[in-house]
């Protein structure tokens, strides 16, 4: 019996050992059988893209409004913006027009034709930018603000337009009207002195005149009375002068 004890003391390690090993070795050769069919099967997967593509396209212009008689014609930026968050995994193409039917600002008349332009918004970007030339038309007609629109086509998208406003530099000549003034009629001082002088005088005169009438009427009333006085002796003096010749 302690012989027995002592052979499975022994022994029974190596037994766990080579169990141990045993399972192992099944393991891998069943991993490896696993494998050996994977490489051999074929399967088939979908990723499906959360992302959603972009819809709308803005475009944007600076400055967005110039003077009719700048001295020199502005350069135009024109930017192309994708909406959203999301970008296009290739490139987009966006065709440019400056100027339509409808606008205030006539090509040709207030500004010089503008050609057609491509902008390309490369693929994973979600803008791309431009420039053109606008050259002025400094006419002398008296206009409103003038508008000019710059749109454009891209495949898929809708493309929201931007507006460039030419200020007009005439005016029209306001004639000045008179404003209605308030005439008092002010007398110097010298000139009422002088009318006052005149007053003075004519009534100096007036006085002097009542005074030579009535002179004249007292010196008439005088001969009078001394007409009345000697024509009696007068012509007591003849009768005397007649009678004494009669006695003679
Ligand atoms: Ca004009
Ligand atoms: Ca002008
Ligand atoms: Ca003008």
């Amino acid at each position: 019996m302690h012989k027995l004890l002592k052979c499975c003391f022994i022994w029974s390690p190596i037994f766990i050992a080579v169990l141990l090993l045993g399972l192992t070795t099944t393991t891998a050769s069943a991993q490896q059988d696993t494998v050996a069919q994977q490489d051999t099967g074929t399967g088939t997967g979908t990723i499906t893209d959360d992302d959603t593509a972009p819809a709308v396209l803005s475009l944007r212009v600076s400055p967005t409004s110039v003077s009719e008689d700048v001295e020199v014609p502005p350069s135009i930026t024109v930017v192309a913006i994708l909406g959203g968050t999301t970008t296009f995994a290739t490139d987009t193409l966006v065709a440019v027009q400056v100027g339509r039917e409808g606008d205030t600002a006539v090509s040709g008349t207030d500004y010089a034709a503008v050609s057609d332009f491509l902008l390309t918004i490369p693929a994973d970007t979600s803008s791309a930018s431009g420039n053109f030339t606008l050259a002025l038309v400094d006419d002398n007609l008296v206009e409103e603000t003038e508008t000019l629109t710059v749109h454009g086509t891209a495949t898929g998208l809708v493309v929201r337009e931007a507006t460039i406003m030419i200020i007009d530099n005439d005016s029209e000549e306001i004639t000045p009207v008179p404003t209605p003034v308030e005439v008092v009629e002010v007398i110097p001082p010298a000139t009422q002195e002088v009318l006052e002088e005149e007053l003075a005088y004519t009534g100096v005169d007036t006085r002097l005149l009542l005074i030579i009438v009535a002179t004249l009427i007292a010196v008439g009333l005088m001969f009078a009375g001394a007409f009345r006085f000697l024509a009696p002796a007068r012509s007591r003096s003849r009768s005397q002068q007649t009678s004494q010749q009669t006695r003679r």
